[in-house]
Order: structure tokens, then C-alpha cells, then sequence
């Protein structure tokens, strides 16, 4: 202990005597006194970044973001500590040349950001040609002020370096070992901000990061220079991936499609034929909650009149991976899984897809998408246009304010009614139409629970109290948790629909129209949130014991199996007739394609999935993790598990067969679209 007290007395005395030093001989003023260029070459490029954020993203908050700052800071000092490994005549230049490098980043990107709103991309440089024909974007923006004044960084380090060069500050002799020990300096200052940088880093950034689908966010967190850092790994993976293994691909390709035998003519073809189609991305809804109520009141009656009057499908899965919502708009539209690595929407946009757009559009729709967001999100404004849309109304149509906006932009509620003239038009103008509609409030972190009006989810009791009288008490049960907010968020997104609904109906345009409405995926929220849900002990106002007779795990198989999502095809007149049922088939989002397709009587040789209406109940659903799951079983591909569905056994012949069947079919969907193989037989 002594031993400890003295080594710790020592080490205190001397920081001590460091910091005095640091203070009376002026180390840090003299440090950067003598390293004039390099602390001008950080602080321009700081600044830089930083006037990009100014003039893209508007709000203090993002511009002046500490985080994005020190980001910038660590890869701007980092990149130039290798600068002192040079003489120091020729530094000059080093410094000079990376700065015209880190301006020429931060005024492309500002440029990008007038004609996309968002940040540029190395896999977007074939898109440079259409700069100008661009969207919306005014051509007399393209280029501003504000896109120019960067070059101010590299014309101050010019005019300094003269001066310094006449004050004969570059003409000391440095030996080798003290330029290695000013490198080494440089760089632990880099060392230092990126302690800082990484211990203050949340496990959603890493994943943002990752995905560099959400690039505002990325440029906010991480700072211009790391993100295009990551952008140029991410443009090159599907360049590298598509180098090699294309001709056994060709092959594979070839013979799965050779075998697979075309879907057959049933009940339902052409039952929609020359019908238009509102098609509805529903946001993070899920099947479970349908069935839910508190004090009396379903979550969802909108979606529940739908389901009850039209034709549902329970037992439908999303198959997502790290795309979520693009994957889904992936799956849903062409019948291929999302891809092993990256996303189709981000990363390989510029290949040949069959999708129901594309393939309607050959039938003489009109096919747009409406969608309140910005239209670079999920890469929509470029990936909608392989996918066979004619149009993206983005963000830029809709009349977007603080008082309209829930979570990440315009509120559902608002989105539909503003939506609703602009689909009067479309229905004057076009025979026939094809809208997708991407809801976008029922999105998570569902935090935004004051904007969802009333819906309480706790549990009213009317009791006797002491004096015999009848009062209300409540047990706060599912208020103030995340999964008791998505619930109230998810029952704003239902009244959005019925309202919508509604609005059609009024607006006339529901007489020649199929709607059709997907869940897009679950609600990502774990697992434990569910645990309280079903085992909550009202005297206690916590979770049931474990041992308590009542207590139900919710296990994992449950929560995999309870990702399942709404999907129902909807026309105002369903009701009573036939085609009103519940249709029990185990299902997925690469089913959408060819089930609707033979119901609006066009067909994708190239689908993944099948007619519904003709696998029945020999559907298998896969997962992109290699899971999959049909009427008989669930299985987890990672643990070599079954999860039984039913008392029917499975043979171990028919859980390898699937299993194989599983495997291949990712692999071919993966190939289709890393090597473009859509292109040739298009
Ligand atoms: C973004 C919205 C949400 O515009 O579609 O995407 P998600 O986070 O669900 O993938
Ligand atoms: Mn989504």
C-alpha cells in the first residue's frame, strides 16, 4: 500500500512539474509558433468542414457538432503529421497540397448537396453526367458562392507559406530523427482527439456508419472526412465483389432458372387486370399488435377493418436485412433477397432490375412513388429509377414545417392529405397508375409520443376503496416503456390510414383501385420489452417472478416468429364477397411479386418467390441469415435448430433439402444482382 502511496506521490509531482513547465516556458505557444503552417493547415480545414455543415444542414446543433469537429480535427492532424517526415522545405507544399485536397472534398460536396441534398459518392460519379437534368434542382445553382469560398483555405496557406519562406522559416536543417520525433508529436495529438472520438461513439453510429445509408447523420457525427473515407470503401467492396466468380455465377443463374418451373395460371389471374394500385410501405407495422388492445381499444381498428374486410395475410413475413425499409422496397418489388454484403439501394443501384414498377410501366402505367422524406434516403432518387418508377415525390412536394413534422419528417396523418390532390391529378391525367406510398412516422425510436394524441396504455381498473365508494385507479403497465410508445405511435400511423382511406373514398378514388399494404419489417425493439407485455403483475407494477405459475417467457423463437408483419389487398367492395378471407399460408415479401403479379396479369420469369395461391401451404419463406420457416417449422440456421410449428414432425431429408433450397437461392439472388445478370435477359 505504501509502495503504491509513494509511486502515486511521484507520478503526481511529476505531472505537476510537467504542467508548470508546459505553462512557464510557454511549450504550447512555442509549439505553435514553430509549427505555424501546420496549425494554419488544421484549423483552415476545420473550419471548412465546418462551414459545409453550415451551409447544408441548418440547425447550430449540427453545424457546430463537438463531435464532428474533433472528427475532422483527428483526420486533418493525422494526414499531416506524415508532412514532417519531409524536409522542411518541401512541407510547405504537403500542407498546401492537402489542403486544396480537403477543400476540393468540402466543395464538391457542397455543390452535390444543391442538386441531391446529400452528400457526394465515389459510386455516384457516373451519375455526373445528369447534373443539371437533376429532379428538381435549379440549373442556376450550379455554382454559388457558397460553394466556392473553401478555396479561401488553400490561398491563405500560399500566403503564408511565402511569408514564412521570406522570413527563412523553411530553411533550418532538420536530421531525420528530430523530423520522426515531430511526426510522432503530430500524431499523438491525432491519438488524443481519437481516445476522445471513440469512447463518446454509440453502437448506432457504428451501424450508421456501416450502412452510409443515413449520410447527414454520418457527416453530423463523424465529420465530412471520415465519411467520405467510408463512402470510397463502401463504392469500391461492389466493385471488388463483381471482379470475380461471374462465369459460374452466369452458370448457376442459368440453372437455377431452368429448373424452376413457371407459375400456373389459377383462380386469381387477371382478377385485377387494368385496376390501379395504391401500394402502402407500412412502417415498422406488425401483426402482433393487431390483436392488441388496452383499456377496451384496439391499436390498429383502421388496419384491423382493412385485414377484416379485405384479404389478409397473417402468416406473412418481411425478410430484411441491414436495408430495412430499402430492402424491403427491394423484396417486395422484384422478388430477390437483399444482398450478403451492403444494400441493393445503396450499392448497387446502377444494375438491371424486373420489378412490379418496371413491369407496369411496360403495360402502360403511370408508376410513382410518394414518399415525405428526403429523396436520397435509402439512395431513393437513384434506385427508383432502375426499379421502373417514373417519378419520386420526395420531400419537395410536400408543404413540410415544424408543426406538421413527427419524427423524421412530415407526419402520416399530414403526408396522405397533401398526397391526396396530387393523386386527383394523376387520376385525370393517366388511363392507368401505379403509386407506392412510404409511410414514415411509425419509425423508431417512437420517442415522439407527444405528437401521437391520447392513447394511454396502461390498465384502468374501477375499484371499491376504503369507504365503499367506486373509483378509477390505473397501472401504468406498458406507459413510459419504448414498446408502450410504439403502440401509441402505431395507433397515430392507423388513424393516418383510416383518414387516408377515407379521403380516397371522398376523392373518388377508390372505384378503379386495388390497395395493397405491407408492414415493411418489425419494430426493432428486444426482446425484454415484449417479457413485460405479456407477463405483467398489475399489484407489483413489475415484471411477473420467473416462478410464477402465470409467467410466460417470451423466448427467442417466439420473438423471431412474432417479426411477422400485416400484408392485405384491399378494394372497397371486398367485403362479403370471395375474395374476403384470411389467407393462413406461410409467406413472404418476395411472394408480393408473383402473387399480385398474377392477379394484375404480368409476370417476372426471374422471381424468387412464388404465387401463394400456387405453393399454398408448401411455402418456404427464407431469411437472408440463412433461417427459414414454412407451415411445419421454424428453422435457425446459426444454431442448426428447429423450433416445431406444429405436431407434425420433419423428416431430416426435408430440413436438409430446405436448407440447401435456402442457401441456393440467396446465393443466386445475391449474384443476379452483385454481377448483373438481369442485364442480359432483360
Ligand atoms: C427513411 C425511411 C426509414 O426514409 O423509409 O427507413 P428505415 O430506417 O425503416 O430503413
Ligand atoms: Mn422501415
Amino acid at each position: 500500500m505504501n509502495r503504491l502511496k509513494v509511486k502515486f506521490k511521484r507520478l503526481y509531482n511529476k505531472t505537476k512539474k510537467n504542467v508548470h513547465t508546459i505553462i512557464k516556458e510557454r511549450v504550447i505557444s512555442n509549439y505553435i509558433k514553430n509549427n505555424m503552417l501546420f496549425f494554419a493547415y488544421l484549423v483552415l480545414n476545420v473550419l471548412n468542414a465546418t462551414i459545409l455543415r453550415f451551409f447544408c444542414m441548418h440547425s447550430l446543433e449540427n453545424y457546430l457538432s463537438l463531435r464532428a469537429i474533433i472528427a475532422d480535427a483527428m483526420i486533418v492532424s493525422f494526414v499531416g503529421a506524415f508532412g514532417y517526415l519531409l524536409k522542411p522545405k518541401n512541407r510547405s507544399t504537403y500542407f498546401i497540397g492537402f489542403t486544396i485536397f480537403f477543400s476540393l472534398i468540402c466543395m464538391i460536396n457542397s455543390i452535390y448537396y444543391t442538386f441531391y441534398t446529400s452528400f457526394a459518392s465515389l459510386s455516384m460519379i457516373g451519375l455526373i453526367q445528369y447534373v443539371g437534368q437533376v429532379g428538381d434542382a435549379v440549373v442556376e445553382n450550379v455554382v454559388q458562392l457558397k460553394d466556392v469560398v473553401y478555396i479561401f483555405a488553400p490561398i491563405i496557406m500560399i500566403v503564408l507559406a511565402r511569408k514564412l519562406n521570406k522570413r527563412k522559416y523553411f530553411s533550418k536543417v532538420e536530421i531525420k530523427s528530430i523530423r520522426k520525433k515531430k511526426m510522432l508529436t503530430t500524431i499523438s495529438i491525432a491519438g488524443v482527439l481519437a481516445i476522445f472520438f471513440f469512447a463518446t461513439m454509440k453502437p448506432l453510429d457504428v451501424s450508421r456508419l456501416v450502412k452510409q445509408w443515413n449520410k447527414e447523420y454520418i457527416v453530423m457525427r463523424f465529420g465530412i472526412y471520415i465519411y467520405q473515407g467510408n463512402d470510397i470503401i463502401s463504392s469500391l467492396q461492389p466493385k471488388i465483389n463483381s471482379m470475380f466468380g461471374r462465369d459460374k455465377a452466369q452458370q448457376e443463374f442459368t440453372e437455377y432458372f431452368e429448373e424452376k418451373k413457371p407459375e400456373k395460371k389459377n383462380k386469381y389471374t387477371n382478377l385485377f387486370k387494368g385496376k390501379n394500385v395504391i401500394m402502402i410501405h407500412g412502417e415498422s407495422m406488425m401483426t402482433n399488435a393487431m390483436s392488441l388492445k388496452f383499456n377496451g381499444k384496439e391499436v390498429t381498428p383502421n388496419l384491423n377493418k382493412m385485414a377484416d374486410s379485405g384479404m389478409f395475410f397473417p402468416n406473412f413475413y418481411s425478410q430484411v436485412s441491414v436495408g430495412t425499409s430499402s430492402d424491403t422496397e427491394l423484396t417486395s418489388t422484384t422478388s430477390l433477397m437483399p444482398t450478403k454484403s451492403g444494400t441493393a439501394f445503396v450499392s448497387y443501384y446502377n444494375r438491371s432490375y424486373i420489378a412490379i414498377p418496371s413491369l407496369l410501366d411496360e403495360k402502360g402505367y403511370y408508376t410513382f412513388a410518394m414518399h415525405a422524406n428526403n429523396g436520397s434516403f435509402w439512395n431513393r432518387k437513384v434506385m427508383h429509377e432502375s426499379l421502373g418508377y417514373k417519378k419520386l415525390y420526395d420531400k419537395a412536394s410536400y408543404e413540410v414545417n415544424k408543426d406538421n413534422t413527427i419524427g423524421l419528417g412530415l407526419s402520416d396523418k399530414e403526408f396522405f392529405k397533401q398526397s391526396i390532390p396530387i393523386l386527383k391529378d394523376i387520376n385525370e391525367k393517366k388511363k392507368n397508375w401505379y403509386g407506392l406510398m412510404i409511410m414514415l412516422s411509425n419509425h423508431t425510436p417512437f420517442s415522439d409520443v407527444e405528437h401521437y394524441g391520447e392513447f394511454p396504455v396502461d390498465i384502468k381498473e374501477r375499484v371499491k376503496n376504503k369507504d365503499g365508494k367506486v373509483e378509477e385507479v390505473s397501472h401504468p403497465y406498458m406507459e413510459g416503456t419504448k414498446l408502450g410508445n410504439y403502440f401509441k405511435s402505431l395507433h397515430y400511423a392507423d388513424q393516418a390510414l383510416g383518414e387516408f382511406l377515407k379521403e380516397l373514398e371522398d376523392a373518388g378514388l377508390l372505384e378503379n383501385t386495388v390497395v395493397i399494404l405491407y408492414g415493411d419489417h418489425d419494430a426493432r425493439l428486444p426482446r425484454k420489452d415484449y417479457n413485460l407485455l405479456y407477463n405483467y403483475d398489475k399489484k407489483t407494477d413489475s415484471l411477473l417472478d420467473e416462478d410464477d405459475p402465470n409467467y410466460k417467457e417470451y423466448d427467442q423463437y417466439q420473438y423471431e416468429l412474432g417479426r411477422k408483419v400485416p400484408f392485405i389487398i384491399w378494394t372497397k367492395d371486398m367485403k362479403g364477397t370471395k375474395l374476403n378471407k384470411k389467407v393462413n399460408y406461410t409467406m413472404g415479401m418476395y411472394d408480393v411479386l408473383p402473387t399480385i403479379g398474377n392477379m394484375f396479369g404480368f409476370e417476372n420469369k426471374y422471381a424468387l418467390g412464388h404465387d401463394i395461391f400456387n405453393t399454398k401451404n408448401n411455402n418456404l419463406v427464407c431469411f437472408p441469415n440463412g433461417n427459414w420457416v414454412n407451415n411445419k417449422v421454424y428453422y435457425n440456421s446459426q444454431k442448426s435448430e428447429t423450433y416445431p410449428l406444429t405436431t407434425k414432425a420433419i423428416s431430416q431429408e426435408e430440413l436438409i433439402e430446405n436448407t440447401e433450397y435456402t442457401n441456393k437461392l440467396l446465393d443466386v439472388s445475391n449474384n443476379i444482382i452483385v454481377y448483373d445478370l438481369l442485364k442480359d435477359v432483360k
